[in-house]
Order: C-alpha cells, then sequence, then structure tokens
C-alpha cells in the first residue's frame, strides 16, 4: 500500500467538513471525472450527511460515467475543495474552487504548483483514480461497484487499457480488487470506446495523413478546413493521437489541432522525454504524454524539430540485440 503521511490529515479535513467540493482539470479524462465522481461516491456512502458536490464541465462522450452538480460561490466559505488529477492551478474547472476554506490537491502529475494547503502528489502511480482507490483502502473508507466502475474507468484511462508503461504491479492489484465489487467492465468498455461514424471517418483521415520524420517522429496536421469537412469538434479529434502509435519505428508523435484562434498540440511518446518540448510551447505534462498550445503554424515546424532532436539519439535497446 502507498505511503501519504498526508492521508491522515486528508481525512481529518473530510471528516471536520459539511460541505466538500471535488474538482478537477478543464476538458476531463476518464481519470479525472473517475476519480472525481468516485471519490464523491465514496464520500457520500461513508458520510451521508455531508453535501459532497462535484464541479466543472462535462463533455458528451463521457456522460455516462455521471453528471457534474451547480453551486454557487457563497457556498465555497466553509468548505473543503479537493482538486484531482490537475498539475497546476490554471488547469482547474470551476472558476471558485481555490476560495475554499480549505484546498487539497491529489495528484499524480508532476508537482508544478502548489496551490492546495494540503496535498498528495505521487507521480509513480498510474492515475489519480488509482490514488482514490488506494486512499480509500488507507482511510477505511468501503468502496462499492459504483465508485468501484468509475475508479477502473479511470485507471483504464490513464492507462491506455494497462498497456501504457504507468500501469505497475500495484495498478493491477487495485484493479483487480475494483473488479472484485461487480463491477461490469464490458459495458465499461464498450461506453468509453464507442465511436461515431464521423470519427471513424476523421481517423481515416488520420491515418492517411501521418508524417513521419528520419528521427521517428510521426505528426498529423488537423486545421480547421479538416474538421469542417469531417463534421468533428477539436475535442473529438485530440482523442485520435494514439490512432497511429502502432507504426514500426515510431518514437514519439503528434497532433496538431485547430481550436479557434489557437493550435493545441498532443504529443506521446515511447522513450524519448518529450514534456521539456512540450513546456517550451505554454504545456507541460508527464514525460511519455505531454500537450502544449501554439499560435500559428508556423510554429508546427519548430514543434517537429525540437521533438526530432530528443528523439534522435533514443534507440529501443531491447529490440536491438
Ligand atoms: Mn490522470
Amino acid at each position: 500500500m502507498a505511503h501519504w503521511p498526508e492521508a491522515a490529515t486528508i481525512l481529518k479535513l473530510i471528516e471536520a467538513a459539511d460541505t466538500i467540493m471535488i474538482h478537477r482539470h478543464v476538458r476531463p479524462d476518464p481519470d479525472a471525472l473517475g476519480s472525481q465522481l468516485g471519490l464523491k461516491r465514496i464520500l457520500e456512502v461513508a458520510y451521508p450527511e455531508k453535501q459532497v458536490y462535484v464541479v466543472g464541465g462535462i463533455v458528451r462522450d463521457l456522460e455516462f460515467l455521471g453528471k457534474m452538480e451547480h453551486v454557487e460561490p457563497e457556498m465555497y466559505q466553509e468548505a473543503l475543495v479537493i482538486v484531482l488529477d490537475t498539475a497546476n492551478h490554471e488547469r482547474i474547472d470551476g472558476p471558485h474552487a481555490l476560495t475554499g476554506k480549505t484546498v487539497v490537491k491529489i495528484d499524480h502529475h508532476p508537482d508544478e504548483d502548489a496551490y492546495a494547503t494540503h496535498q498528495i502528489v505521487d507521480t509513480t502511480v498510474s492515475s489519480t483514480s488509482e490514488m482514490i482507490a488506494e486512499l480509500a483502502g488507507i482511510w477505511g473508507l468501503e468502496l462499492d461497484e459504483a465508485s468501484a466502475f468509475l475508479l477502473f474507468a479511470g485507471i483504464v484511462g490513464d492507462t491506455g487499457r494497462f498497456q501504457f508503461r504507468n500501469a505497475t504491479p500495484r495498478t493491477f492489484e487495485v484493479a483487480a480488487e475494483l473488479i472484485n465489487h461487480g463491477i461490469d467492465t464490458n459495458r465499461l468498455y464498450r461506453q468509453m470506446y464507442k465511436t461515431n461514424l464521423a470519427t471513424l471517418q476523421l481517423q481515416g483521415y488520420v491515418l492517411q495523413n501521418v508524417i513521419v520524420t528520419d528521427a521517428g517522429v510521426g505528426y498529423v496536421k488537423i486545421d480547421a478546413d479538416v474538421l469542417r469537412t469531417f463534421h468533428a469538434t477539436p475535442e473529438a479529434a485530440s482523442l485520435l493521437v494514439n490512432s497511429f502509435s502502432g507504426l514500426e519505428g515510431l518514437k514519439c508523435w503528434v497532433m496538431f489541432v485547430e481550436n479557434k484562434d489557437e493550435i493545441r498540440v498532443r504529443i506521446r511518446s515511447k522513450g524519448p522525454v518529450i514534456n521539456e518540448v512540450a513546456k517550451r510551447y505554454r504545456g507541460g505534462g508527464h514525460p511519455m504524454a505531454a500537450g502544449a498550445t501554439i499560435d500559428k503554424w508556423e510554429e508546427m515546424d519548430e514543434v517537429i524539430a525540437a521533438l526530432d532532436e530528443v528523439a534522435a539519439p533514443f534507440t529501443f535497446e531491447t529490440e536491438e540485440s
């Protein structure tokens, strides 16, 4: 079990609070929503007398995980705020999070911004959802089928169905404990990985238009015209970032997606550390998965050149011999 000395203090804060606001990052992924809604469920089962709210915008494809709630600014005065899966305060979804009486951060991203008064940050854990499952155990709070389903969804999301290297032996143990609560993994995978015809056809475009540099950097450019052609949103397009990850020889890859007056950059890697590149372009993230933003298409070549530089010296050692 994880060793997080701050966990005991945070449990005391939870026990003392009548109102608890749970936040997470903007443009939520399954881990952000799974940890947020999973923690809400755990706290509501353990403390039925407390008011526990989940705050932030929702993405339509993930509505099956649960609904967000409406809160008023005044409700924060006496509230405990728990922010999940969010490295820096600019990424918090919901404008009032930091106005809470006490703010707790629980996250697995590199600790770039200590915006909370109490925090547990552990980059060795696959996902914030895995952290919440561990914390429930540490705190002695019960999981049930509903909370287990949500946390499992978060782990599945952040580990790419247990295939990324962040899935540790402990991740599998936690996943096994969650499955023991009787969750319907068939339903989960069906809902999480369903697609529609427009997205499928956009994926076809992505696959047809991948360019790979000599250094092993793959990239695809999705501008506003392409989005219009396939009736796709920038969010839907960004989700296709891993659709060509299996390409032989690919070391890292990137998708550029136009979004209003800026261009979102999603970078993934099988070895070269790419978050340092992301940081230079208004972004950041994990060493193997990061995001950035550029203003104009001319900067695309700069990002690719920077990735070429980190990819060129990298070799897949185990496959060389
Ligand atoms: Mn996460």
